[in-house]
């Protein structure tokens, strides 16, 4: 017997999902699990019975309602389908799916748009944190065309600004979850920091790269793996995640001197397949130790002056521009806002079917 659930299928950023109201899922969150199992085709590598794209960054899905939290337009949920396991998490946060989301609030009618441009405050649920969305919505209709270019996005589509104000520990309880900028776990010098994603930063030196293999190189090399792994289960409990086998954080990013220019050069294991880019969140963290003397990196960086910084966060498939607005008292680490531009397209609206 199929089910059937109205969906939105879209491009965020650089990821791909399907988006739901919440309403329209299961409200058991097993039942709601085996939903999306079905509807994305895993466990399977290929996902050839669903929607899924046979990557983790092409099985996503958001689950957004309109929220009862003063000043806030929609809560937004983040899940990650595994892909080629039975597994549906919501331990991590993901800010390229999030460029969907207000889209997606205007497109459903939760969010009224203006003639021009509309404001979307949504509340990421996962993180317990707000992001602010600026939209280009011209006779109240979102616009997906537009001049702006995002790297690991072919073309060019409308721009849309988002804002994260109280991202910082926001998973791990502090930007800096072990109180150092430096740690030093299985042998190796480590930066762990939360500014909206749990990073592990390391240096490429120290794991014997140069910083710019590729994706395929880094996914093949099984002894990086497993030194990589081992080092994400001994950083879990000591970024305050606990026992981090079943879950998707904290991402292991590999960094290295910028090849063009940027901040700094990456290669982000998300934790298991190498990202074609780089995390949103994720580069908002790499960004923020980027600028602190003393962190992983920090010394390889090109660091740029003045309180409000772009600093291009340099990966596989170009870089990601974060803007990060330091304190203006230095003592203060916690950046006064991050924001990044993204893109992203309604691809197709229908009804998507599972077997019951
Ligand atoms: O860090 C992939 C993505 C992400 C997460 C991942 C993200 C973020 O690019 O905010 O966007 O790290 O699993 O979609």
């Amino acid at each position: 017997m199929q089910n059937a659930i109205p969906c939105l299928l879209m491009r965020g950023g650089t990821s791909k999902g399907t988006y739901f109201l919440a309403a329209d899922l299961p409200a058991d969150a097993a039942a709601r699990d085996h939903a999306l199992l079905g509807i994305m085709g895993s466990p399977d590598k290929r996902q050839i019975d669903g929607l899924g794209g046979a990557h983790p960054l092409t099985s996503k899905v958001a689950v957004i309602k309109k929220s009862t939290r003063p000043g806030v337009d929609v809560d937004y949920l983040f899940l990650q389908v595994f892909v080629d396991e039975a597994k549906v998490s919501s331990s991590q946060n993901c800010g390229n799916i999030l460029a969907g989301v207000g889209p997606f609030a205007i497109e459903k009618g939760l969010v009224q748009a203006n003639d021009g441009e509309t404001l979307v405050t949504v509340y990421m649920e996962n993180t317990d944190s707000i992001a602010k969305q600026r939209i280009l919505t011209p006779g109240g209709q979102v616009q997906y065309a537009g001049t702006a270019a995002i790297d690991g996005v072919p073309g060019t589509h409308a721009p849309i600004m988002i804002e994260f104000v109280d991202v910082a520990g926001s998973s791990c309880g502090a930007l800096f979850p072990t109180g150092n900028f430096v740690d030093v776990v299985n042998g190796l010098k480590v930066t762990l920091v939360d500014n909206g994603m749990p990073v592990v930063m390391i240096d490429a030196r120290d794991l014997g790269l140069a910083g710019d293999e590729s994706i395929a190189a880094l996914e093949g090399n099984a002894d990086l793996k497993k030194t990589i792994e081992a080092l994400r289960l001994a950083c879990g409990p000591l970024m305050n995640l606990g026992d981090v086998a079943d879950q998707t954080v904290p991402k292991m990013t590999i960094v290295s001197a910028p090849k063009n220019g940027g901040l700094l050069n990456t290669r982000s294991f998300i934790p298991h397949r190498v990202h074609d880019a780089v995390g949103v969140l994720a580069a908002a963290s790499v960004a923020t130790a980027a600028n602190i003397p003393g962190a992983v990196g920090h010394n390889l960086a090109n660091i740029p002056s003045g309180q409000r910084r772009m600093c291009e966060v340099e990966h596989p498939t170009g870089s990601m521009g974060v803007e990060v607005e330091l304190d203006a008292d230095p003592k203060v680490l916690v950046p006064k806002s991050t924001s990044i531009m993204r893109t992203a397209r309604l691809l197709m609206a229908g009804v998507a079917y599972y077997l019951g």
